[in-house]
């Protein structure tokens, strides 16, 4: 059934908003549907944080992938934009648009039910693969619920249909635009910002899972686009497509890019049995640890269930009855044991399956009884293929008999270890120096990368609550040895030691613990986050539950300091380093604007107003780059600011077939420039059938067709650059010039220990600073636009001040290095969260074998969430 004319409100028709009397009353009753999820979001999508934000896209794009499992999408869409809203878009059948009878009788549009009435998200009819419960499924209504603004746009029956929302309730009726032979739906959201706490986009969190959907669903593709990453050469959005013909075996492949595997090809084992749609994949590689994924309708299980059950019995059944009868047994006291087969194992477990049931408290893991059809389909197919190939499974079970004597040893040197006192605190390390202080609550344990920087925190620290272990070089990766040549690796058991927790199945004791906080402190270079990287992975491999109770914190030694006489300032990062540049160099400044030929001008900064304008511009200046990569033309640009169009409504004509008046203004505002710019040609303003909108158009001097439209007015970044500029708009006005007041208002006056250079690292603006006298006589300095404005100022901040960029721990003294990372008055650490055990079991599995330069880019991407935390 299609949508009839008489169900749409006339002006409508015609494209406006028709925002009317009658929507009082479906306001509250969605409110009373979804007033629950605003209440209690963490109930609905897990967490108002990171890991909730995230989860919103989850929901909306497991819809279009459930449009791909029934058979009809095959492309699914996500865009990142620069306001961290969301567009998703696939080619599935539509959200349905036709009319639905609710229970009290009343009528509306079937997309309205779905998006406004909790658990109204799945499918009608219940014979498809949907989920049930858990945090999935909630339905796309949650995500209208908590979001600012939700529009949604529907390509079906040969008609566009467009609806807005917002914080779940409709703000327009559904219209129906123009013709469209295309098919799908398209969902814009903005996570409203008064409920997450956390509000920024993670590419490599949505890329992580839509790439794993792409290996879930294998003949999908999936993009995603990042708007506020832009290439500075090409000016495009950093974009990735995900698309595996192999499906999960491409994700095995993936798993161990880089490892050196005993055979290979993937071993792939496929069936849909009692309703249930299996599908598995593994390799091993030469490595100890063992890496499963384990899959129930695209939702990753990660504390495993029935899948998983089922495929660890049906493995360590197969590759005994393969040894047996290879006869490679024959020296063995024992069978095979389930952790012996699984040294070294990759696999992948996907099933779907129609009602699946989830439990536990984040919902990971499958309920339904399944076990049985895993095991058997394992115990055939597996068994089958070792038959046929009796070199790789050869390979495969003297691996594991390698792992049955090596587990032998390894309780072998535990004992001896143990009976030496090594692991359970008896002796403690010659290396640390131990803090007095015996409550462990109050204890912290710094490590400390290198001999050298050992002694300068040695020095540096408070003895009474921190103690110092220094690390010699590179710490064993223990992602590649054995437990047993670990604990003979003589750092790691001096940190076992220290720690006091002993290590394994049958010793570690996190209660044990020597110290509240332990703390990895290591230089600011490739090296230092290597060795970082490592010590993560012990800790994330052998003492995870250290890292579940926080324990675990990462220190933030200065990247630069910043120096002018007696006055000095540690900065942190690049971004703060910006801002004080900015607030130093306008002391004392004075820029005017709207400067005229005759000297007046429309007004001036200084102080602390100055300050907060430079940071205002330095945002507008950002946005009005990101529109200019999209039109390259900054006169353009500024052009269209000037017309102020941000609403729809500026697009849409005074009456049918004439253009609106701010459109005809932009054209000649175009054909006016055309000349200068040597435009091609500007275009009269030209009407959109199916968006039922005007636009403009012209040819810029490369021939290239420029488009100033509502898509690109309605774009994020176009609509931050003119909040600023509303904001703004009186001070934008060119030319500025900058001059200095009176001497009174300078800096510090620099003294003769300018000249004195203790810093030893690159001193970038190694001179002693300015005299500000020498300002004052400063001729006004005249700039054009507010970019060159911002630059100047920037420029001004870095000459007055010596400027060194901390490369190592080993270039602070004992007194800076107290003060600036140690002191817990003054210091920031990072402490160290596991979210997402999955995502960090796979990077530290992939990323830890021989690649230097991906285990590098692996701490920079922050794959463990390091969060920051004032302490
Ligand atoms: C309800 C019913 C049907 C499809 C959808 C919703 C649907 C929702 C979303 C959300 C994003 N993309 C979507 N695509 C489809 C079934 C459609 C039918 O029976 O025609």
């Amino acid at each position: 059934m299609s949508l009839n004319d008489r169900t749409v409100a006339p002006e409508a028709m015609t494209g406006g908003p028709s925002v009317n009397g009658s929507y009082t009353s479906d306001n509250i009753k969605v409110l009373e549907g979804l007033e629950a999820v605003r209440l209690r979001p963490a109930m609905y999508i897990g967490s108002t944080g990171e890991q909730g934000l995230h989860h919103l896209v989850y929901e909306v794009v497991d819809n279009s992938v459930d449009e791909a499992l029934a058979g009809y999408a095959k492309h699914v869409d996500v865009l990142i934009h620069v306001d961290n809203s969301i567009t998703v878009i696939d080619d599935g059948r539509g959200i349905p648009v036709d009319l639905k009878t609710l229970d009290n009788g009343e009528r509306m549009p079937a997309v309205q039910v779905v998006l406004t009435k909790l658990h109204a998200g799945g499918k009608f009819d219940a014979s498809t693969y949907k989920v049930s419960g858990g945090l999935h499924g909630v339905g796309v209504s949650c995500v209208n619920a908590l979001s600012e603004a939700f529009d949604v746009e529907i390509w079906r029956d040969g008609h566009t249909y467009e609806q807005d929302y917002s914080k779940g309730a409709p703000i327009s009726e559904l219209r129906k635009m123009g013709t469209s032979k295309r098919r799908g739906t398209k969902v814009h959201f903005l996570p409203d910002k008064s409920i997450f706490t956390f509000t920024e986009y993670n590419y490599d969190t949505l890329a992580q899972r839509l790439r794993e959907l792409a290996f879930l669903n294998k003949g999908l593709t999936i993009t995603l686009t990042d708007e506020r990453t832009l290439d500075p050469k090409t000016g495009e959005a950093k974009r990735t497509e995900f698309k595996y013909a192999g499906g999960i075996a491409e994700f095995i492949r993936h798993i161990n890019k880089g490892k050196a595997v005993l055979h290979e090809q993937p071993i792939v084992m496929e069936a849909l049995r009692d309703g249930v749609d299996m599908e598995i994949a593994l390799q091993y590689n030469d490595a100890y640890s063992e890496t499963v994924f384990t899959f129930a309708n695209n939702i990753n299980t990660a504390d495993g269930g029935s899948h998983l059950s089922g495929f660890r019995t049906g493995l360590t059944r197969t590759v005994n009855a393969a040894g047996q009868s290879l006869g490679l047994f024959k020296d063995m006291k024992e069978n095979l044991s389930g952790d012996d087969v699984r040294e070294g194992l990759v696999a992948v477990i996907s099933v779907k399956l129609p009602q699946p049931q989830f439990e536990g408290q984040t919902k990971g893991k499958l309920n339904s009884d399944i076990a049985g059809t895993v095991q058997a389909l394992v115990n055939e197919k597996l068994g089958m293929f070792l038959e046929q190939n009796p070199q790789v499974a050869k390979k495969i079970i003297n691996k594991a008999i390698d792992a049955s004597r090596a587990r032998e040893a390894a309780r072998k040197a535990r004992d001896l270890t143990r009976r030496k006192g090594a692991l359970d605190g008896g002796g403690l390390p010659g290396k640390l120096s131990d803090c007095s202080e015996r409550n462990p609550e109050r204890c912290e344990l710094y490590l400390v990368e290198g001999e050298s920087a050992g002694g300068t925190s040695r020095q540096g620290r408070d003895r009474k609550f921190q103690a110092i272990l220094p690390l010699k070089g590179k710490i064993l990766n223990v992602e590649k040895a054995r437990y047993d040549k670990m604990l003979g690796h003589e750092e790691i058991r001096a940190m076992i030691t220290a720690l006091g927790c002993g290590i394994g199945k049958d010793d570690f004791d996190p209660s044990k613990l020597r110290y509240g906080k332990i703390i990895l402190m290591t230089d600011a270079d490739v090296d230092g986050s290597h060795i970082r990287t490592l010590l993560l992975t012990f800790f994330f491999r052998h003492m995870q539950e250290l890292i579940k109770r926080g324990h675990v914190y990462i220190a933030q030694p200065p990247l630069y300091r910043i120096k002018k006489g007696r006055f000095e300032q540690y900065i942190k990062n690049d971004r703060e380093f910006v801002d004080v540049m900015v607030k130093r160099a306008s002391e004392g400044m004075v820029v005017k604007y709207g400067v005229q030929p005759d000297g007046t001008n429309k007004g001036q900064l200084q102080g602390a107003e100055l300050t907060r304008y430079m940071g205002q511009l330095n945002e507008y200046i950002g946005y009005f780059d990101k529109v200019n990569q999209r039109l390259r033309n900054e006169a353009v640009v500024r052009l269209l600011s000037e017309q102020e169009m941000t609403k729809r409504t500026d697009f849409v004509g005074p009456e049918a077939g004439q253009p609106p008046a701010k459109l005809e203004a932009l054209r000649a505002g175009l054909e006016a420039m055309a000349p200068t710019y040597q435009f091609k040609a500007v275009h009269a303003p030209a009407f959109d059938e199916e968006h039922q909108i005007w636009s403009v158009s012209y040819l810029d001097a490369q021939g290239a067709m420029r488009r100033l439209d509502w898509t690109l007015a309605s774009t994020a970044e176009y609509r931050q650059m003119m909040t600023k500029y509303t904001q703004l708009r009186e001070q934008l006005q060119a030319p500025f010039t900058v001059e200095y007041a009176g001497k009174a208002a300078a800096a510090p006056e620099p003294d003769p220990e300018d000249t004195d250079t203790e810093t030893t690292g690159e001193v970038e603006a190694g001179r002693p600073a300015p005299k500000r006298a020498g300002r004052t006589s400063h001729e006004p300095v005249s700039k054009r636009t507010p970019a060159e404005l911002f630059e100047y100022v920037i420029d001004q901040g870095r000459k007055e001040y010596q400027v060194q960029r901390y490369k190592g721990l080993g270039e602070m003294t004992a007194p800076q290095l107290w003060e600036t990372t140690m002191d817990p008055e003054r210091r920031t650490l990072l402490s160290v969260k596991l979210e997402d055990i999955t995502a960090t079991e796979l990077i530290f599995s992939t990323l830890m074998g021989e690649d230097v330069e991906s285990r590098r880019k692996f701490i920079e991407e922050n794959a463990l969430d390091v969060k920051n935390l004032d302490i």
